[in-house]
């Protein structure tokens, strides 16, 4: 039996009357993403129609997912908004902490050592709370929900951008920072702006080479990382019926690296066999009795550019596969064009690992795909090239990987097998075969390949493939390797060719696991003490943020002007640094040094106008904050993109700095500043961007007049002494500038609560 399922039946026995009425309001047939966002509305039955793009809207999710990650902050936050359970179904996942390094039984035993006091901090917290916790080891948040929570129609939020992976489940699953979890785990309603519809149909079916992940590879190629920002996905039409439910989970999972504010599909055949493949033919009854609501109107799929703002159409059968990379999710090339490219670009041709995992991509037809790779290597007598490494998903997965052989398949080439867990996506990887900075590739099946992400070395070119490719690069050893044409040479000398992947949809046997690694909560759990030692350079109690003092803000210097792409990674990092992430001071060590110095092209390396000298940027910041300056910092576009991280805001904002300007925002960032009591800001004029110079003095002089849909004035004083002003926008709504105004959506939540 399903999770929560009197949840999913109260959902969908209000669905039809919601839906219908939506749809007499807007006025006109609806896409699924309309259906499922006008059935979650906060005040109930739709009463108005809502513009896209536009309007701030309440909702109201059915559940919540976290990560350890991420979940330690928005658990320290939560325990400060005075409840006493969390208002809806909430999960925790440990998933991000275990390093990769020896294999799975070694490393989760050393993790489970080196990160015990977080793993206790966040049973304890679950625990009191009412949340349903997920040990390490049990596997990867989002294979996770979608194998046990995600619903056809449902609507989830959750702490990881990749949260968005339950929309292969037919769910609208949004990635959210952690301040964000908690207004919805404390019982109120979750604000978005009413998101725009991209429409993507899909025909024809996949074959050979080609698999789903080609499919958002190919989307990333065209729409680029940050071509869906603001917008739902839609996918439809037969090609993505012809698609595998975890197939969908995959393209739903890297639509966060085009920026889109979630993917999803509409409820067919793969997700009823899914369901009832995992345990929950309870939830795949229900969602048959809603069936039609469960996905987009038929004239909406007959003619998409009447509903959607933008359609875009590929034809599976003519799809080919891609690798997309160095450095970037959305550099896309079929694999025909990688020699080529790659001698152009100077990119290392021989591949050092291939590495296969990843909430993307680690599920048991993935696995099947690879293997049928795999096994014909050892059969052909090929010896693979490159080192390989594969993190399966999930326990539940794992163990029927096991038992079914799969992984005594990769075993057999030498690969080794990490635990169910993030692992080398998230830099949690110790590397063996390279220190230092040397020019390397390896090519992954995970989703982001951001400079430094798996390994800290900004010269690792990581190129992102499905798990078959991966595969077949891996034994090839090649990065030009294309298996549909390329021969390889066996240990006899003859050469011979890969055939084909063949996959495996749902296990034969069914799945099967011992131990799936979940802890279930007391129902009353107000005897549970959770202990936060004072000494722990882990974890760490929040104090409150100042309240903004109702003036202008005047005499702010130019913390750094990051140049070129900054994304959470470079703002707030990853790898080492996750040990840190449930201890703000600590955690502030890493403020935005791997953001690039525009002045120097250098990154960690800042003008401290005070002293004249440069120091990290870090550093320099609590200089500042001694002497009581506030500080600006400066971006070009998108900036922000990639995770869900609050800690890129809280960082910011626990050093003193006061605004962040930008040309653009990635949506869960600039939610995120707002949140924690920042102004993001974005140039009026673009080419503002060049005024900015390195010595400047910012005077924010009508800051007292905050108003929504009123730009503010900057006035730029130059070392000179001349002056620029310019205008800033900023997306603030009236309740958002109560945030800022009480210096923090948490310090509101808690007036709210004492009152
Ligand atoms: C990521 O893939 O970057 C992460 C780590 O999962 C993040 C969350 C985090 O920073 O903890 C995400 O995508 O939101
Ligand atoms: Fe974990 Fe990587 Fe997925 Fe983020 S993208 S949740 S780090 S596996």
């Amino acid at each position: 039996m399903a999770y929560d399922i009197d949840m999913i039946k109260k959902v969908y026995s209000q669905m039809a009357e919601r839906v219908n009425t939506a749809r007499e309001v807007v006025g006109k047939p609806l896409t699924l993403s309309e259906k499922i966002l006008y059935s979650h509305l906060w005040d109930g039955k739709a009463k108005n129609a809502f513009t896209r793009g536009k309007d701030y809207v309440e909702f109201s999710p059915d559940r919540i997912a976290c990560q350890d990650a991420t979940a330690q902050m928005a658990l320290l936050q939560f325990m400060q908004a005075g409840k006493k359970q969390v208002a809806v179904p909430t999960t925790v996942h440990c998933d991000h902490l275990i390093q990769a390094k020896m294999g799975a039984a070694i490393d989760l035993q050393a993790a489970n050592t080196s990160s015990s006091e977080v793993f206790d901090f966040l049973e304890s917290v679950s625990n009191k709370y009412g949340i349903g916790f997920w040990k390490p080891g049990a596997g990867i948040i989002h294979q996770v929900v979608l194998e046990n929570y995600a619903f056809p129609g449902g609507m989830m939020i959750g702490t990881d951008s990749h949260t968005v992976n339950a929309g292969g489940l037919g769910m609208v699953a949004i990635g959210v920072g952690g301040a964000d979890a908690v207004d919805v785990m404390a019982g109120m309603p979750w604000e978005l702006k009413f998101p725009k519809l991209i429409g993507v149909k899909l025909t024809g079916k996949l074959s050979g080479w080609t698999s789903s992940k080609d499919v958002i590879l190919k989307v990333a190629g065209i729409l680029t990382v940050k071509g869906g920002t603001g917008a739902i996905i839609e996918y439809f039409g037969e090609g993505a019926r012809n698609l595998s439910c975890t197939g969908k989970g995959t393209i739903c999972n890297m639509g966060a690296e085009v920026g889109a504010t979630t993917s999803t599909f509409g409820y067919d055949d793969s997700m009823e066999r899914y369901l009832k493949a995992t345990n929950r033919a309870d939830v795949a009854e229900a969602a048959n009795e809603v069936r039609e609501h469960l996905t987009g109107d038929d004239e909406v799929y007959a003619n998409p550019e009447q509903y959607f703002d933008e359609v875009i159409e590929i034809n599976l059968d003519e799809l080919k596969p891609h690798l997309n990379g160095p450095f970037t999710p959305d550099l896309a090339t079929p694999i025909s064009e990688m020699g080529a490219k790659a001698k152009e670009h100077d990119w290392p041709i021989n591949v050092d690992w291939g590495l296969i995992g990843s909430c993307t991509n680690s599920s048991y037809e993935d696995l099947t795909r690879a293997a049928s790779i795999a096994k014909q290597a050892v059969e052909k007598k090929v010896k693979a090239k490159s080192d390989f490494g594969i993190n399966p998903g999930s326990e539940q997965i794992r163990f029927t990987a096991e038992r079914d052989g799969l992984l005594q398949i990769f075993e057999d080439l030498d690969a080794t097998i990490f635990t169910n867990a993030c692992g080398p996506c998230i830099g949690q990887w110790d590397r063996s075969d390279r220190k230092g900075e040397e020019k390397n590739t390896i090519v992954h099946s995970f989703n982001r390949n951001f400079s430094k992400r798996a390994d800290g070395n900004p010269n690792t070119h990581a190129f992102v493939g499905s798990p078959e490719m991966v595969a077949a690069i891996a034994i090839s050893g090649r990065l030009d390797f294309d298996p549909t044409r390329d021969k390889l040479m066996n240990e006899d000398g003859e050469e011979v060719m890969l055939d084909e992947p063949q996959g495996i949809e749902l296990p034969a046997k069914g799945f099967a696991v011992e131990d799936a690694g979940y802890v279930a909560p007391k129902e009353d759990g107000s005897s549970v003490d959770v202990k936060v030692a004072e000494d722990s350079e882990r974890l760490q109690l929040l104090t409150p943020f100042e309240p903004w003092d109702g003036k202008n803000l005047t005499g702010a210097k130019l913390l750094i002007k990051a140049w070129g792409k900054c994304t959470t990674d470079h703002i707030s990092m990853a790898g080492p640094w996750l040990r840190y992430r449930g201890h703000l001071d600590n955690i502030s060590n890493n403020c935005l040094i791997g953001a690039i110095n525009a002045y120097n092209k250098k990154s960690n390396f800042v003008k401290n106008q005070l002293t004249g000298e440069y120091d990290g940027v870090p550093a320099v910041q609590r200089e500042y904050k001694k002497e009581g300056i506030p500080t600006v910092v400066v971006g070009d576009h998108n900036y922000g993109e990639g995770s869900s991280r609050e800690h890129a805001a809280m960082e910011p904002r626990h050093l003193g700095v006061k605004v962040v300007l930008v040309k653009s925002f990635a949506r869960i960032h600039e939610t995120n500043l707002k949140k924690q009591g920042l102004l993001g800001l974005t140039f009026a004029n673009e080419d503002d961007y060049d005024l900015i110079q390195e010595d400047d003095t910012f005077n924010l002089i009508d800051l007292e007049n905050f108003a929504p849909d009123t730009p503010l004035t900057i006035e730029i004083v130059h070392a000179d002494g001349s002056k620029d002003t310019i205008k800033a926008n900023h997306t603030y709504n009236a309740p958002q500038i109560e945030w800022y105004k009480h210096g923090s959506a948490l310090n509101l939540i808690k007036k709210q609560n004492a009152a």
